[in-house]
Order: C-alpha cells, then structure tokens, then sequence
C-alpha cells in the first residue's frame, strides 16, 4: 500500500539490539535484531564485560553505535520501505550512561553517510565502557549521595529509589571522583536511551522523564534535576545532563545520515526514547488501576500509581504515558526458582501433582503461612531461610506437603500484594492484574493469585513488549497533538487481554485478614533470619 505508515521502536537491552515496525493499527510488520555477542570484536560476554573486581560491569559504547548500522542495514537488505516509517522511538537498558567527549555533537550533525557510524564516533566517547545495570561498585558514592539529601528515606522521597549502586547518578558520581579528567573531558552525559535517540536525531536528545527517574537525581515530583543532588556530584552537571522531557515528546527530525544511507523520509521524527521498563508498561498497554505481574526467575511488578508511597525497597518512576501518574517497579528474587524448588521438595518434581495438591488445600490454608526465601530476598532486603507459621501466629517447624504448596503460593502472592499496597496501589473496584512471563500459563497459581489480590487476572501475549512500546510510544507522539487522545484511548481497542481467573465469592474476607497477618508475620521472619545469620 501506498499511503502505509510505518513507526519504529527500537530495544537496546543489555544482550542485543531489536526493531520492530508496527502500522496504524500496531500489527508488527516486520522485526529484526543482533545479538551484541554475535558481532565478535567487542568480545562481550551477553552484551557486557565483568570486569575480574566482579562489581564493576561496563559494555562497549561502540558496539552499541555499530549495531544500529548492523540492524538497519538487515533491514535494508530484506527491502523494508523506510521511506515510510513517520516516527521512531527506543527503548533502553536502565540506568547506563553514556559520556560524549567535548566536539561529539558536531560530528554527530555531520556524518557522512557513505561511511559507518562506528567509523565516524568511535573517537567520539571519553569513556569508552559505559557503566551498565549490572554494575554494583558504587557503594562509597550511594552513601555520599544519600547523606547529601538526608539518609535513605529522603533519597526515596525525593527521586522515587534508595540510592541504589546501579543508579546513574552514583554511576556519574564515580566517574567525577576517579577519573575528573574524563569528567572534565565530557560535554554530555545521557543515558542508553537518550544516547540512541541522539544518534538518530544527530544531535544530544534530552532525557525522558521516566529514564530519568531511574538516576538518583530527579525529584519525581518536580520532574526535574534536584539541584542538591546534581551539585553534590558536581556543580556544572546540570549541564552535561541537559532538561529532562516527558517521555511523549518529539525530539526532531531524523539526521541526514539515515536519509542518505537508508532512505528514511526526511520529516521522519525521533521521539523520547525511554528504559526498557517504562516502555514495557506501554507495550504492555497497562492503564489506570492495573498491575503487570510478570512471573519469570524472579517475580517482577509493574505498578499503575496515582499517589505513590515511596518505599526504599521498590523504585517509583515517573508514568511514560500519563505525566501525571507514576508507575512502580518491585522486582522478588524469589519467583520460579523457589516455586519449583518447592513442587521438588513436596510434590514430586511434578507440577500437576503440585496443582493437584493447590487445589486440595483450602484457600487460606487453615491459617498457615509459610516463608520461602531460597536465595536471598531483594524485597525484604536480603532476608534468607525458609519460616513456618500456624494459624495462632506461632513460628512451628513443618507443614504437611499439602500445606507447603498452598503456603508457598499464598506467600509469594500476599507479598505481591502488601508491598504492591504499601507502595499506595489500590485494590477495588478497577483492580486488574495481567499476567505475563512463564507461570502465566499456570491455571491454579493465577487461581490463588486472582483471589488473593481480589480482582480478575488476565493474560496476554506480547513479545518483546519494550520494543514494541517504543513503536506505540513513538506513534502517539506524533499524533497527539492533532487528534488530542489519551495513550489509554489510542490502544485500547488493540488491549487482547483474556480474562483467565475470577475471584471466589469470599476472597475479600480469606485474603483480607490473612494480608494483615502477613505484614506482621514477615517482620518476625526478617527478625528470625537476622538472629540466625547474627546479624
Ligand atoms: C531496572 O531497574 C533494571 O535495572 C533492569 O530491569 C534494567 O533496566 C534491565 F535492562
């Protein structure tokens, strides 16, 4: 067809880059992508390199720039018709930065398209590993950052996270302190989106605001540089940083480069590109009320916030879709590895018998409670070991099989929704929980979890969801303006959600007090891990 737009969304996560292009009507009409490991000469290792400390964890800036070439490039040769994509957006992994020596944005503006972008920028980067999610090595600089604010809980209120090592203003705080003349070097810091949307635009893009709630150094509220923050790290990096811009704006016209090389149209427009997170809430197309529980390794939340209570054990992020709102990110190490560690120890190794047994055991359990703890718990921090409580709140030393699978289920779906609550998501009326990930497909789980957070519980299928937020992202942007609909409103009728569990009758009144009980009970068994480990 002629008159077929196209819009991009791009994901630089941390093992590979993909596009995908959507229409109108957000069909995919086409995906492609590279594993950064496949491209050989940076020598990654899934996308990075663990530096012998074991903390300190950078991938290459370069492979990043070389990618984009590799993956267009496929597109070209597969005939895809850039002339009509109309707008691109990206999706980046969390909290990397990037640092451009002083002169990069004029090469960025110039670049000849008869020869690669790796070519041209490689000399363009003071730093050229740029510190990634992964890094934990910046200990010394969360403390000094949070003592700037005022102690943990000030860090949270202000910037919606603790200070948290893999944080980019710790990042950036690390880089002033041991290499100021690589710091002194940099005319621009942005973050894995707003580097790769600035490669694109040809000149440095802003970082969006819910990226940005993901650097220690945004007041959420203000959605804005804290200046005590940004000067405590040093006093010019305001300037290096730039303004951050709600996520859902146009950043410009795409550079002459991707005309020339790929024939994209020249009106094509860069918009905001966004962390991997915020634009999985898009492509998720999550809305008011709703809280994605993807159930993989660990068990991740994706909260919808209105009135956000800032937790130091989650991280509140500025809503990419509704400036208003705010979104929530718990992330529980303890998810499929422990259910199946369980269903190993007291059902067989077997998921149907553990289904079985699920299913048997009455809801609420006969008021037993268990704790599951295999590996150490981001949410409670750190607590390890595995507590058992009866129906009189006493710490026993078993349960029967039965009681051990219910409990393991209740436990972790309890803990979703108490820390989901305490972080200020409502239950009621227009609570809707969508499952993703591969429990999702676990009939009496999502059952138990339907009941527990008293609301229906659907699925759908989405692969790729950060890059196909992007596309969405990318979309309504350049038609906002004119046709004035909200995010909600342009995707709502694409939403493919399948009611796949109801909660029983009387769920409200089981799972109501069993939630109180359970916020009390989990303070014992933090309490009992501490004097275990001596702590
Ligand atoms: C979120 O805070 C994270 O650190 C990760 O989910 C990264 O965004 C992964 F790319």
């Amino acid at each position: 067809m002629d008159n077929e737009q196209f819009y991009l969304g791009f994901d630089f996560s941390t093992q590979s880059l993909k596009v995908v292009a959507v229409n109108d009507h957000f069909d995919v009409i086409i995906e492609e992508s590279i594993k950064f490991d496949d491209i050989g000469k940076y020598k990654t290792s899934d996308g990075c390199h663990i530096n012998p400390d074991g903390l300190t964890v950078t991938s290459p800036t370069i492979m990043w720039v070389d990618a984009l070439d590799i993956v267009l490039g496929r597109l070209l040769q597969k005939g895809f018709n850039f002339q009509a994509v109309k707008a691109i957006s990206g999706a980046g992994q969390q909290h990397g930065s990037v640092y451009w020596k002083k002169g990069a944005e004029k090469v960025l503006a110039s670049l000849n398209p008869s020869s690669t972008l790796e070519t041209q920028l490689k000399h363009c980067f003071t730093l050229e590993e740029s510190p990634i999610w992964m890094d934990s090595s910046t200990k010394k600089q969360c403390k000094y950052l949070e003592a700037a604010v005022g102690g943990s809980q000030a860090m949270t209120d202000l910037t919606g996270s603790r200070a948290y090592e893999r944080f980019t203003g710790n990042q950036i705080l690390k880089v002033i302190q041991n290499y100021p003349e690589i710091y002194q070097q940099t005319e621009r810091i942005s973050l894995v989106s707003s580097f790769a949307a600035s490669l694109l635009r040809g000149a440095y893009c802003q970082i969006d605001e819910s990226d940005g709630s993901g650097m220690n150094l945004m007041n959420i509220k203000l959605r804005d540089w804290d200046e005590t923050l940004a000067k405590a790290c040093s006093p010019d990096l305001q300037d290096k940083l730039g303004i951050p811009v709600p996520t859902v704006t146009v950043q410009g016209s795409i550079s002459k480069y991707f005309v020339e090389r790929y024939s994209f149209s020249d009106t094509c427009q860069i918009v905001s590109f966004t962390g991997d997170n915020p634009s999985s809430l898009a492509g998720m197309k999550l809305a008011k009320g709703e809280v994605a529980v993807s159930l993989g390794s660990s068990d991740v939340l994706f909260l919808w916030l209105e009135n956000p209570l800032a937790k130091t054990e989650g991280h509140i992020f500025v809503n990419p879709v509704d400036t208003k709102a705010y979104m929530a990110l718990l992330c529980f190490k303890n998810g499929s590895l422990t259910r199946a560690a369980i269903r190993d120890k007291y059902a067989h190794s077997d998921w149907s018998h553990f289904e079985t047994l699920l299913l048997n055991q009455p809801r609420g359990n006969n008021g037993k409670i268990g704790f599951y703890y295999t590996i150490a718990e981001i949410i409670p921090d750190g607590v390890e070991g595995c507590y058992y409580f009866d129906e009189t709140d006493q710490q026993v030393e078993d349960f029967a099989d039965a009681e051990h699978i219910r409990a393991v289920i209740e436990s972790q779906f309890l803990s979703r929704r108490v820390h989901a609550e305490d972080m200020g998501f409502e239950l009621g009326k227009d609570c809707r929980v969508l499952a993703t990930g591969g429990a999702s497909n676990n009939h009496a789980i999502l059952q138990v979890m339907s009941d527990i957070f008293n609301a229906p519980v659907y699925t759908q299928s989405v692969a790729n969801s950060a890059a196909l937020g992007a596309a969405m992202l990318a979309m309504h942007a350049v038609n906002v303006t004119t046709d004035n609909l909200s995010y909600k409103e342009r995707v709502h009728d694409t939403r493919n959600f399948e009611l796949v569990a109801q909660p029983q009758p009387d769920s409200k009144q089981v799972y109501d007090v069993m939630a109180a009980r359970y916020r009390k009970l989990e303070k014992q068994a933090i309490e009992l891990h501490r004097k275990q480990s001596g702590q």
